[in-house]
């Protein structure tokens, strides 16, 4: 397991002025004592006005944490999480951020989500005689970064159904009538990833987890017709292939590059830079 990084940037995403506390990679997990850290505490007001898809504000009011907590799962794939005894608040499994509070997320400990990495074989763009993988990418509206399109997994939803209705959402433009043509598709689903995000929203005291699946068209048959349009936090949606150039969200890179490896594909990763 990596340290995180981007769990531990400045200024606090979606944020001008809300500066994480610094924390040296050596001071990231929790076990080396470090008596003088003060994270600085900040929760979104839009997750403090309590919308349906966030917690109580006072951390002392949750009761079932590491277990399914009515219709919210409060487990985590990674671990079970240490809780806070003053303040009964989680600590993240992946150590220090610098920032206390749930920043931008809804819930205390773990925030389930889902992502489809969708592939088809095209011709390298650089060099005709070379077959790569192409991947459904989406470019998010809050960071401007490319992604997954992928999203939070509902209060009772299964996972398998959050990654198609986010897929719908973000690169269909919840068209109704992708529904049957994306379960036709996600029946090739194959388990990728399982476990923390390195996202940027991450505290120390609320983080994402996420379950990747690969649905990979061999063929090129099952998506010809895939009508892409974006949708929900996409401005744009497209067939990628990636190159070194490329900024992904989150840990979206490494979960790509274990799709590449995976079908034996090039390894655009190790090209010089352009
Ligand atoms: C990432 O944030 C996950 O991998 C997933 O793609 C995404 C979920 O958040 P939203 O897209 O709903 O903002 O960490
Ligand atoms: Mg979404
Ligand atoms: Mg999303």
């Amino acid at each position: 397991t990596s340290l995180h990084i981007k769990a531990r940037k400045s200024p606090y995403c979606g944020t001008q002025d809300v500066k994480r506390f610094d924390v040296p990679d050596e001071k990231v997990p929790w076990n080396v004592n470090w008596p003088d850290y003060r994270p600085t505490e900040y929760t979104s007001p839009i997750v403090l006005k309590n919308p349906p898809w966030a917690d109580d504000p006072d951390a002392k009011k949750i009761q079932h944490y590491n277990q399914t907590d009515g219709k919210i799962d409060r487990t985590s794939l990674i671990c079970t999480y240490e809780i806070d005894k003053e303040t009964n608040r989680p600590k993240n499994p992946q150590g220090r951020t610098g920032l206390s509070g749930r920043g931008l997320l809804g819930h205390w400990g773990p925030n389930h989500a889902g992502d489809p990495v969708i592939t088809r074989w095209a011709k390298d763009l650089r060099n005709e005689r070379r077959k790569v993988l192409e991947i459904i990418l989406i470019h998010r509206k809050d960071s401007g970064e490319l992604a997954l399109p992928g999203g939070m997994v509902d209060a009772g939803e299964h996972v398998s159904t959050a990654i198609k209705r986010e897929f719908i959402e973000e690169a269909m433009n919840s068209d109704p009538s992708g529904a049957k043509q994306i379960d036709e598709l996600f029946k090739k689903a194959v388990l990728i990833y399982k476990g923390y995000v390195d996202d940027p929203r991450n505290t120390d005291n609320s983080w994402l987890e996420t379950v990747a699946v690969n649905v990979h068209d061999e063929t090129g048959e099952l998506t010809r017709y895939l009508k892409l349009e974006a949708g929900d936090d996409a401005s744009k949606v497209t067939w990628i292939q990636l190159d070194r150039d490329h900024k992904l969200y989150a840990s979206h890179e490494k979960i790509i590059q274990t799709v590449i490896r995976k079908h034996g594909a090039y390894e655009y990763w190790h090209d010089g830079s352009r």
